[in-house]
């Protein structure tokens, strides 16, 4: 089946519909009544409906009118390729971003549900995993707001990431059937289809010219439909798009091996295709040879370039030696990497271009960001399975590397160990395809994400590659977007903010260092203190509700609320934060309670599904919790919760409730970190190793307003191999207390040595966290914050400092460098 053709553009003439209340109101009504057949009393989901559809009819002429904009040719455009768009709800964020609240708030009168509840029908969009996923949708967010001509592209997961039950405290997965009742955020573009080739064999012959050229044959072709959801700017018009791909199996399928009587096998055939957009991999760090996360990394690569070049012929360009001129594309992570190989296949096998002529345009548009240091998250591919699915991109791999490794040469001669490393194919037992080095050379630009992060790369992963070209290698530093982060999640404490300083802020979040004077020691300020103090108050009591819903414990908003919300992953150190849960569990049972802070602990997170260690510690989290909410000699100093289930939307509640983040990780090992930023921008005081962002947000609050603790990214890797776990347990009485009350069973004597493996992690010299090293600088971190949190009009004057300097971490701030640096787009 041949694409349709483009449609006509769209007319540009079209009036916006109002955004007054009684017009909104009409329209709601005209939805609910006219075209559900709902009326007062029906359960929410229809009012939910019936709301989204009102907005976006008021988006679409925005939408167009955006489009139209940015169609002329010599227009330059950013693309944003991710595996991963964590988006979460959007009616909340259109109604913000299009100034409807009132309106929606008329219009619901007279219902019994208010404009929150009605928000809360929305299934979460989660098409992510985690931190990668919900920065692609932040950045998305600030392109828009600034009103950059940025395209995202990803897929269309028809289930996102699993939904996490906890059984007698272990994790148990659920599909998340997210389109159940469809999605009234996309919309289907099956004009712009296009076809993706996977198998088949290669055929090398000559032109009529004698050139040798390449022809993909028997390719087993699967379909992609783009899906378009509505990207809006904060209050400008401006409406970008995010579009993800759909796989569906060609016609061919029905017609050629249907009526060849392999029906069953015709089934299976079709399956395959469309199961390439069926589900997201739940792991966040790689698994590696996966065939069909191949499948689905190509899919989108392929779909989104074949996409962008017809975009930009629509647009009237047609000298595709200017393609380069007009079209970036940003790689999050190696995930789509293999769009280095395509465009190239593209450019030669398809546009009859020389290989010096493509490689020129396809490295002047193509970026990579790295997301990891951890070497085993780093994504290599059988160089087998690559010949099997994708044998032309394997023979252009190749011809990249051949290339590439004579320039090696040149420049070290004779230096063949080099040339093993820096080959983007491994060789050994199994011959594999290293992305990230794929990446780097089909790149004009490589950078990190967060200052930290940027700097380890350079000094050890891609040591070589900055030895060869220094000037590729750059650090930009990640964000949040303050809509959704704070406008959205923490109204309170926005109209308290906007009160003092104005309404600026929301789009140029710097404006916050205007609230630093207000956190001095006046009588002055006083008023304004209480006030930021009640805020959150307010917050911790709808936190409160969440939790005693879904975790049944009682937390008192009185409490220090000292919170970790992140994936379960050793690296991140969960097991750190129990160990002290625990420590401060035997003080309460041994009655050393001098200074004591009440705490209500909260941590919450998925672990992948075949993450068995990761799953055992949320078993321990559980466990202890269990114990020492039911203890009776606790008395209310400590209350300890794990929070199902833990998604975009739970973290709206979370973050404008904590008063302490906790962000352990092993110095060195987190790239970046965004929950942090969240947490400091809704005034919460970070308790933090010297790792990824914490860095920076550390310098940007000032020390004396952050709990710094452990060893730093260098000092780890010197004590590495002098580790010693048990000196640590000989040396701190309080460590070897906690280890040996885990040790007695005393949290798991219905299921004896369940925690044994987390023991034997713990005490081994080859614990890749060293969680035992940092324990005592933890603890003592820990006191610290006990005692600022009895004097809690200074702790209130800390909260305050900490979102007024949280500025820098807005994405539109991460958004204007990459533009300024990397992508060089008109606004
Ligand atoms: C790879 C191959 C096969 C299957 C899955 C994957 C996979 C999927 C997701 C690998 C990694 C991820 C996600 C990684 C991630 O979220 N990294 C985080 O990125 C954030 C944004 O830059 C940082 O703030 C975090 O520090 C980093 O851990």
């Amino acid at each position: 089946m041949p694409p349709k053709k483009s449609p006509p553009p769209c007319n540009p003439t079209l009036t916006p519909l109002s955004g007054d209340a009684k017009s909104v109101t009409r329209d709601f009504e005209r939805y609910q009544f006219y075209h559900l057949g709902r009326f007062q009393g029906c359960p929410p989901v229809y009012t939910y409906q019936a709301l989204s559809w009102t907005l976006r009819d008021r988006i679409m002429t925005d939408w167009m009118n955006t489009y139209a904009r940015r169609d002329v040719p010599g227009n330059r455009r950013a693309y944003y390729l991710s595996l991963e768009f964590l988006i979460g709800r959007a009616l909340s964020n259109h109604v913000l971003n299009l100034d409807l609240e009132q309106p929606a708030r008329t219009a619901l009168q007279g219902f019994s549900h208010t404009l929150e509840d009605i928000a809360e029908e929305e299934h979460d969009a989660g098409l992510g995993n985690g931190g990668l996923g919900r920065l692609a949708a932040c950045f998305m967010d600030s392109c828009a707001t600034l009103d950059l001509p940025v395209m995202g592209y990803g897929l269309r997961y028809q289930f996102g990431m699993f939904r996490q039950h906890i059984e007698n405290g272990y994790q148990v997965e659920e599909p998340d059937n997210w389109l159940r009742d469809g999605t009234p955020w996309e919309v289907e573009r099956s004009e712009f289809t296009r076809r993706v080739p996977f198998g088949g064999r290669t055929e090398h012959y000559h032109d009529e010219t004698g050139a040798e050229r390449v022809r993909w044959v028997d390719t087993r072709d699967v379909l992609a439909v783009p899906y378009d959801m509505p990207i809006t700017g904060y209050r400008n018009h401006a409406v970008n798009t995010l579009r993800l791909w759909k796989a569906t199996a060609t016609d061919e399928f029905d017609l050629n091996e249907f009526n060849a009587g392999s029906y069953t096998e015709s089934v299976t055939a079709k399956n395959l295709a469309e199961n390439i957009s069926m589900v997201l991999y739940p792991n966040d760090s790689s698994e590696n040879g996966k065939e069909l996360r191949l499948r689905q990394q190509y899919f989108l690569a392929s779909a989104s370039l074949q996409d962008a070049l017809r975009q930009w012929r629509a647009a009237g360009n047609s000298d595709l030696s200017r393609f380069a001129e007009h079209n970036v594309f940003q790689m999050n992570d190696t995930h789509p990497t293999i769009a280095v190989a395509e465009l190239m296949r593209i450019l030669v096998d398809l546009e009859d271009m020389s290989w010096g002529e493509a490689w020129a345009i396809t490295t002047r548009c193509m970026a990579y960001t790295n997301h990891t240091l951890l070497p085993e998250a780093l994504e290599r591919w059988p160089v087998a399975l690559f010949e099997r699915l994708l044998p032309r991109l394997l023979e252009i791999i190749y011809e990249i590397n051949a290339r590439f490794l004579r320039e090696v040469s040149m420049k070290w001669p004779g230096d063949m160990d080099r040339q093993r490393r820096m080959s983007i194919i491994e060789e050994g037992d199994v011959k594999q395809v290293r992305m990230a080095w794929l990446a780097i050379v089909g790149s004009f630009s490589v950078n990190g994400v967060a200052a930290l992060h940027s700097q380890l790369l350079k000094d050890g992963l891609f040591r070589d590659f900055v030895e060869l070209w220094p000037g590729k290698f750059n650090n930009k530093t990640n964000g949040v977007t303050p809509r959704r982060w704070v406008a959205h999640a923490n109204p309170g404490m926005s109209a308290l903010i906007s009160s003092k300083i104005g309404e600026g802020w929301v789009a140029d979040l710097a404006q916050l260092e205007k609230l630093k004077p207000f956190a001095a020691a006046t009588a002055r300020n006083r008023k304004f203190q209480a006030d930021w103090q009640a805020v959150k108050r307010a917050n911790k009591e709808r936190l409160a509700l969440l939790v005693k819903a879904e975790c049944n414990v009682d937390f008192d908003s009185d409490a220090l609320f000292d919170v970790q919300v992140k994936r379960i992953h050793e690296y991140k150190r969960q097991l750190l934060n129990v160990l002290h849960v625990i420590h401060l569990y035997n003080r309460i049972k041994k009655g050393d309670v001098e200074g004591w802070a009440d705490r209500c602990v909260l941590i919450g997170g998925k672990a992948a599904p075949g993450y068995i260690m990761a799953k055992r510690i949320i078993k321990l989290i559980n466990s202890v919790a269990e114990v020492i909410n039911r203890d009776p000699d606790v008395d209310g100093r400590l209350k300890v919760a794990f929070l199902p289930n833990y998604r975009v939307s739970s973290m709206e509640i979370i973050a404008p409730a904590t008063d302490l983040s906790e962000q352990i990780s092993t110095a060195g090992k987190e790239a970046s970190g965004t929950g942090n930023m969240k947490f400091m921008m809704n005034g919460a005081l970070t308790i933090g190793t010297y790792d990824g962002a914490n860095i920076e947000i550390l310098e940007a609050a000032g020390e004396e307003n952050f709990f710094l603790f452990g060893l730093r990214a260098e000092e780890v890797e010197a004590l590495r191999p002098h580790y010693q776990p048990h000196s640590h347990l000989e040396h701190d009485p309080r460590l070897r207390e906690v280890i040996d009350l885990i040790a007695s069973g005393h949290f798991n004597s219905c299921e004896p040595g369940i925690f044994d493996m987390i023991l034997g992690a713990l005490l081994s010299p080859h614990d890749p966290w060293m969680v035992l090293a940092d324990f005592g600088s933890y603890v003592e971190a820990q006191e610290k914050v006990a005692r600022a949190w009895q004097d809690r009009a200074a702790w209130t004057r800390m909260s305050i400092l900490n979102t007024a300097s949280s500025g820098f971490f807005s994405t539109d701030r991460t958004m204007l460098e990459y533009n300024g640096e990397i992508w060089k787009l008109k606004r």
